[in-house]
């Protein structure tokens, strides 16, 4: 016995060794996620990502005097809404496939659209539901009612009160109103700082630090949006249009509120920018910010423009639709709206990706088990699975879709997702349909759109070249559309 133990005592170190492994590999079944690439968003900031389109709803005193930017002097007389029902601009919203709309609560001209205890240039002086109306409670109420979410826009710049000038007790006054917006109308997913100003305007230095840090103090789940973010920033212009190159990432420390210059860099982006800072594009349906009665509604084809410029350039729409005189959204607008959310559904409801026999790509990470295949890029999920290529891949990364049919593919957009929960990744990338370049592009980011500029393609074999990196590129979802409105 003795004898036999001697010869078998070398192999227990083996043995015990073959045991660990096993177990590691059991635990090791899964293949874990590539790492992220900073930085990252928010989760309020992915939520608000996935909204693609919002609504804007600019009324006050302006939509009654015809004006744009008012006076500060408007007689609170002159708001007078008659058949304001805040349920029809939610239900307009609801139709046109929006989950947040944002109120200006507060305009240049001061005039506030609840009555604030701060001051009594508000609803309170009105005619309207006798000085007893609430607009910023109506659009609660209802949005509330309908499972839509509330944002608030609060001017920093106040033509009314004479305060303003005064740092101190402006500011207080300013903050004073923050907290009552804030405190009495539940949550509030996004707050607007615009960053605009008179050029002769008096001299006034916003308490910035203040009010965001009171902000986030009273709306843990809130997105604050303004020239410099921090959680949302300014595209840059006000025509709904993103740069073609569009980084989520940006350095803040280049930014400011209110500052000239910038636009570029607010449009762009920054590769290398250390901060997640979203562009919105905000641009209204009409003309003007407010409702005047003589104009009317962008055509649809404008629409999707600016759909494709915003939305398809890794941006969220922000779309003004402003309720008029009597305190409706016009029947015009109503319909234009319908007809944009048909267009979309009719254009992105189709993937002909999904119909095709096979899908590829160049390598893929874990293996055949390893959950990363770039099937993943036809299901559902948008954000959390994804194809990822093989960490240690070091030629060029490819992802294919091959038609089963004799007549192949025929469509005018492709769309591309990145997995941004892992960090914005792709610098460039371009788009084969049997071996021809038919588009090609710098960023992706949540969502990119290309409208091919030379019409209908027809092929079999489609194939998204990833010609530019940071780390490894995670492509979540790729679409081949058909765009029925689309006639270069
Ligand atoms: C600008 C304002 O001056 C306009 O009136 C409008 O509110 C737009 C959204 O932002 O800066």
């Amino acid at each position: 016995m003795a004898k036999l133990w001697c010869c078998w005592w070398p192999l227990v170190p083996l043995l015990f060794q073959l045991l660990i492994n096993s177990a590691i590999s059991r635990l090791e079944k899964a293949t874990t996620p590539p790492l992220p690439i900073l930085p990252l968003p928010s989760f309020s900031q992915l939520k608000w990502q996935q909204r693609e389109l919002i609504m804007f709803l600019h009324f006050g005193v302006n939509t009654f005097t015809g004006s744009e930017w008012g006076t500060g002097h408007e007689d609170p007389a002159t708001f007078d809404p008659v058949e304001l029902d805040a349920n029809q601009w939610v239900d307009t919203a609801v139709e046109a496939g929006v989950s947040l709309v944002i109120l200006t609560a507060k305009h240049h001209d001061g005039f506030c659209l609840w009555p604030s205890n701060y001051t009594d240039h508000s609803v309170v002086r009105s005619p309207w539901r006798n000085g007893r109306g609430d607009v910023v409670q109506e659009l609660v109420d209802a949005a509330k009612t309908r499972g839509v979410d509330v944002g608030l826009y609060l001017s920093p710049w106040d033509r009314h009160d004479r305060r303003y000038g005064h740092d101190l007790v402006y500011n207080e006054y300013y903050l004073a109103q923050l907290q009552e917006l804030l405190k009495k109308y539940g949550t509030v997913r996004e707050i607007w700082f615009d960053g605009a100003k008179g050029a002769n305007a008096t001299n006034m230095t916003y308490y910035f630090a203040e009010w965001f840090s009171m902000v986030k103090e009273l709306q843990s789940s809130i997105n604050i949006f303004s020239d410099a973010g921090p959680d949302i920033r300014w595209v840059g212009d006000e025509n709904g249009s993103a740069g073609s190159t569009c980084w989520s990432t940006i350095n803040r420390s280049k930014l400011a509120i209110g500052k000239a210059g910038i636009e570029d860099y607010l449009s762009i982006g920054d590769p290398k920018g250390r901060d997640w800072l979203p562009p919105e594009c905000d641009v209204s349906i009409r003309p003007g910010w407010f409702w005047h009665k003589s104009e009317s509604p962008k055509k649809l084809s404008k629409l999707l423009e600016i759909y494709y410029n915003s939305v398809g350039r890794n941006c969220l729409l922000l779309l003004n639709v402003p309720p008029n005189t009597t305190g409706l959204i016009s029947e015009e607008d109503v319909k234009r709206l319908k007809e944009f959310r048909i267009a979309i559904d009719t254009i992105f409801s189709t993937n002909l990706a999904e119909s095709c026999l096979l899908v590829k790509a160049s390598s893929k990470r874990g293996g055949k088990e390893g959950g990363y295949g770039p099937e993943n890029v036809l299901d559902n999920d948008h954000l959390w699975t994804y194809w990822a290529p093989r960490d240690d891949y070091k030629g060029n990364h490819w992802i294919e879709f091959t038609s089963g049919t004799d007549e192949g593919l025929r469509f005018n957009v492709i769309r591309i997702q990145e997995a941004i929960g892992l960090g914005q990744r792709i610098k460039r990338h371009e788009i084969y349909v049997d071996g021809i370049r038919v588009a090609n592009g710098t960023t992706v980011g949540y969502k990119r759109l290309h409208r091919l500029e030379g019409g209908v393609v027809h092929g079999r074999v489609v194939r998204i070249r990833i010609i530019e990196s940071k780390g490894l590129p995670l492509i979540s979802s790729v679409g081949l559309h058909f765009d029925p409105y689309w006639h270069p």
